[in-house]
């Protein structure tokens, strides 16, 4: 498109799978400068309630002084905007409405805070819930994304690899130490195991995804900064 653009991205730097980490791997995928705004979500700035006054959460991206916020909106709005490829989105109208379903399943159903929190009973439960709906996703690779490899978008990741990339899924290693259980089990879930390893292996995923040790140490604090806070709940 060759505009001058000013892209700012207002977000939370973590090491881990976030809405911000969409949207910062989109805009490395396309090659779009931008500035990296660090938010203190403790003490939000003046700039984030001025730009998200609804929701007050990251990620926001502020292009030309005009804000946007919510992660999937956003991604839609950089390939609308930046219409050259890497496209995050097919052309195919049919094609588009899969890729937004599945996302939508994976904001839904692979959630992992509760099943990190859990114990007991209630992990053992969480726990087969979760491999259950990794095994309803692997389904739905093989029925609607059986042309694409190695990406659910084809030879470069997509929205729906941004999505499901910066889901709890794609740490699933760190999670299954921190739970002591195998979640995506690669003789049950080929297509899916195939997938985390093209992720992990994609130059701009690999420089903007955590290593697994600091994640589990990160996930483990969390849970006894919790621990402490609600003495009454089994952690
Ligand atoms: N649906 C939103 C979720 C954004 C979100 O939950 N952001 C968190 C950080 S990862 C946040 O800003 N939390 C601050 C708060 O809830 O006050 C999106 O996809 O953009």
């Amino acid at each position: 498109m060759g505009d001058v653009s000013e892209v700012k991205l207002f977000g939370k730097w973590s090491g881990s799978p976030s809405p911000t980490k969409r949207v910062e791997i989109a805009l490395k995928l396309k090659g779009i400068p931008y500035e990296f705004i660090q938010e203190d979500l403790g003490n939000k700035s003046e700039s984030l309630l001025q730009y998200n006054p609804v929701h007050k959460k990251v990620p926001v991206l502020v292009h030309n002084g005009k804000p946007i916020a919510e992660s999937a909106i956003i991604l839609e709005y950089i390939d609308e905007h930046w219409k050259y490829a890497p496209k995050l989105l097919p052309e195919d109208p049919y094609e588009r409405a899969m890729v937004r379903f599945w996302a939508n399943f994976i904001d839904e159903k692979l959630r992992s805070r509760a099943l990190l929190m859990s114990e007991g009973e209630e992990k053992a439960k969480l726990t087969k819930e979760y491999i259950e709906n990794i095994s309803v996703l692997e389904e739905g690779i093989k029925r609607d994304f059986s042309g694409k490899s190695p990406f659910l978008n084809g030879e470069s990741p997509g929205y729906l690899d941004l999505v499901l990339g910066s889901s709890s899924a794609s740490s699933h290693r760190a999670i299954e130490e921190i739970v002591g259980a195998k979640l995506i089990i690669p003789e049950i879930h080929p297509l899916f195991f195939a997938w985390v390893t093209a992720m992990k292996n994609h130059p701009v995923v690999k420089e903007t995804i955590p290593l697994h040790e600091g994640l589990v140490n990160r996930v483990l604090q969390y849970k006894q900064q919790r621990a402490l806070e609600l003495p009454n709940t089994k952690a």
